[in-house]
């Protein structure tokens, strides 16, 4: 009967952290910046589904993500990666952009 117990627990424990695993496992979309910037510039990505979106920062200077349409804003040290998770979105457009070099750092999520 011990032994039994065990076995259930064991199964609990293990159906319990697959479901973990499973939650963190979001799709990640990884946008590169270099050169001032984002490579790609465009990301398509599936509306009502949430997702993480991972940018790396391979100039040798800090970058801001920032995005008024997504409303977030984040610091990249020089190469350092950053990943932000989004919400489920509705079809659309979203632009961003590098804040500290916007001339060249923009970009945009659309969602199909
Ligand atoms: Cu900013």
């Amino acid at each position: 009967m011990k032994i039994l117990n065990q076995i259930i627990l064991s199964l609990v424990i293990l159906a319990l952290s697959a479901q973990i695993s499973h939650a963190q496992d979001k799709t990640e979309f990884l946008i590169k910046i270099k050169n001032h910037r984002f490579s790609p510039e465009i990301v398509e990505v599936p509306a009502n589904t949430e997702f993480k979106l991972g940018i790396e920062n391979l100039d040798n200077i800090i970058e801001e993500f920032e995005s008024d349409d997504l409303k977030k804003e984040k610091l990249i040290g020089a190469g350092k990666k950053i990943s932000i998770q989004i919400n489920p979105l509705k079809a659309g457009e979203y632009k961003f952009y590098g804040d500290f070099h916007q001339k060249t750092a923009q970009g945009k999520i659309v969602v199909k």
